[in-house]
């Protein structure tokens, strides 16, 4: 089998093999179907995987934003580096194709071990439709909570591979609420725009925002919020622009004019692995295990810590258990990982000085969508571009603001439809379930209620305004409100209480946070360019002090 991806073809001179260690082709055969997936997951190889036994100087956990900065810094500064993950390379076509499947048409590739999707929007005109997929380590993971299902990437990019691709930086009065112990002269002076350059966010060309069939849902949405009185604010993403113009053109392949967007972008999106990935890879200095999954993390015997990693079949299974020996490791596992990792260790004794801050504050960046039925002369097209490019910001008067998000269903349904992100207060814990084995989260789901009230402070008045009604057929029958779910977590391992004010782990010298884990709950504002820019300003002082 052909372990060159497309985008490999193009760029002859750094090779993947030796980076992404041991995955082979195993999407190449296994992405369609479920007997596949099975039959795949015997050919997973574990040659170039990490080696059992091996010692290692830096081992990151996760390979979404906080590890990307990490590796792509420390390998910078001559630092070898190995990278666990948990999910899958995505870096094959499969049989049809295509790397990732297409937001209408989930297969296997779609979801982290489900046998039934576990759509967002779980209901279109109140009929269910979720349908049955073979069971397989896919992109997106709709993990469940008593309260909340958390969705998170799965494979190398971690959320880069799923999320929306809005790039957005908080306003700067903001920011002394969202991480009050960290200088925000050197955030806004350096790190910002170091992670927004490193990232390749950009603004869309406005003259071609006013003229394209596809951002009619936003123009719409524009619409609406300014007869309201609201100010409409276009936020930057990672989409690559001219590449969307050429797909409205009709001259290559379409990804975001497809609806690509909840199981992956096969083009066009600059996720991770175009940017931070593509440079860490660069360096030669970095190696990746993709299905492998931290489990435990121990101070060692002669120094350093003792890391268990299953290896994972595509089914889910473990197919090896390894013991490696790192002398730092970095939690980059996302706010929900890290968070799940850490409360585990500290209460099973493996980690037994980390502190009383460990799982606490955890929010859902205050994030609930909703739907609004437009009346039949205000249509919001039937082509939308899956990436948002605008949102209705409130947060000053109301606490909530609201990217104009695409409904690309590919028919003309008049609705405008919105994720909001407002500054809820409530804030959850990660604690261990010794009994269950497992990591609980106590979050409620009538702690959604502000965040209702806070995206009604827009949408009522929208609704007043322009005569129309909220849908109630998108989330269940006769339901208003996305309130089970969050694209956002952020904390459980808070910076300057759960680590110093740099992400080091209190009680364990050589252990740190560098992920979502970091942030208490919320940013303002979609959050990766927060976490990157907090990674950049980390990684920055544990290199010059630490190593
Ligand atoms: P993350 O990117 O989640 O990476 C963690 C990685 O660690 C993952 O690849 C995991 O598979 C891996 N991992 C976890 N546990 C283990 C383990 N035990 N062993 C090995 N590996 C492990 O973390 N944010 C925006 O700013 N703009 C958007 O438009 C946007 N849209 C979104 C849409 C969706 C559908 C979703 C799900 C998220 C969206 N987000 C968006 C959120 C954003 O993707 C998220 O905040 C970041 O990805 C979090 O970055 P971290 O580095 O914390």
């Amino acid at each position: 089998m052909d372990d060159v991806s497309p985008r490999e073809a193009r760029s002859p001179g750094l090779s993947r093999r030796g980076f992404i260690a041991g995955t082979g082709s195993i999407l190449g055969v296994a992405a369609l179907g479920g007997r596949a997936a099975t039959a795949c997951a015997a050919t997973v190889s574990t040659a170039a995987s990490i080696p059992a036994g091996a010692h290692v100087p830096v081992l990151v956990i996760g390979t979404g934003y906080g590890g990307s900065v990490a590796a792509l810094r420390l390998a910078e500064a001559g630092v070898n580096v190995h990278m666990v993950e948990m999910g899958m390379a995505w870096d094959t076509p499969g049989s049809d194709g295509k790397i990732f499947a297409n937001t209408t048409s989930p297969d296997g590739r779609s979801y982290w071990l489900r046998t039934k999707s576990k759509q967002p929007l779980s209901n279109f005109l109140g009929f269910p439709i979720d349908r049955t997929i073979p069971r397989y380590t896919g992109v997106l993971d709709a993990e469940e909570f008593g309260g909340i299902i958390v969705y998170q990437g799965r494979g190398v990019g971690g959320g880069s591979l799923v999320n929306g691709g809005m790039a957005v930086t908080p306003k700067r009065e903001n920011f002394g609420a969202i991480l009050p112990s960290v200088n925000a002269d050197e955030m806004y002076g350096t790190y910002y725009p170091r992670a927004n350059a490193g990232l390749g966010a950009s603004v869309i060309d406005p003259a071609w925002f006013e003229s394209a069939a596809c951002y009619q849902y936003t123009r719409v949405g524009r619409k609406h919020a300014q007869r309201s009185g609201f100010p409409f604010v276009f936020v930057p993403t990672v989409y690559d622009w001219d590449y969307m113009q050429q797909e409205a053109a009709g001259t290559v392949p379409k990804s975001a004019l497809a609806g690509e967007i909840l199981y992956g972008n096969n083009h066009g999106k600059r996720s991770l692995q175009q940017t931070y990935l593509a440079r860490v890879r660069a360096t030669g200095r970095v190696t990746i295990s993709p299905l492998h999954k931290v489990t435990s993390v121990a101070p060692a015997a002669g120094g350093g810590y003792t890391v268990v990693i299953d290896q994972l079949t595509t089914t889910g299974d473990t197919a090896a258990t390894k013991t490696v020996t790192a002398d730092r490791v970095f939690f980059a596992a996302g706010s929900v990982g890290t968070s799940k990792l850490l409360v585990k260790l500290k209460a099973t004794g493996a980690l037994p000085n980390l502190n009383g801050e460990i799982g606490k504050g955890w929010g859902d960046n205050g994030n609930v969508m909703c739907g609004r039925a437009n009346h039949l002369w205000d249509p919001t097209g039937s082509l939308q571009a899956s990436i948002p490019t605008g949102g209705i910001d409130n947060w000053a008067a109301g606490g909530a603001f609201a990217e104009v998000a695409p409904l690309p269903t590919g028919i003309e349904t008049y609705a405008s439809f919105y994720l909001a992100i407002t500054k809820n207060p409530n804030r959850g814990q990660f604690s261990w379930n010794a009994s269950a084995g497992r990591a609980d989260l106590n979050w409620q789901t009538a702690w959604k209620q502000p965040s209702i009230d806070m995206a009604k402070s827009i949408f009522d008045k929208i609704n007043r305004k322009e005569g129309t009604i909220y849908r109630t057929d998108l989330f269940g029958t006769a339901k208003i409100w996305g309130d089970h779910l969050t694209y956002h977590p952020l904390g459980g391992a808070v910076l300057n209480r759960a680590t110093d004010n740099h992400g080091r782990l209190h009680g364990h010298p050589g252990l740190y946070v560098i992920d979502g884990a970091l942030i208490p709950g919320n940013t303002s504002v979609n959050p990766f360019v927060t976490i990157t820019a907090l990674a950049e300003r980390n990684i920055e002082k544990i290199i010059a002090t630490d190593l």
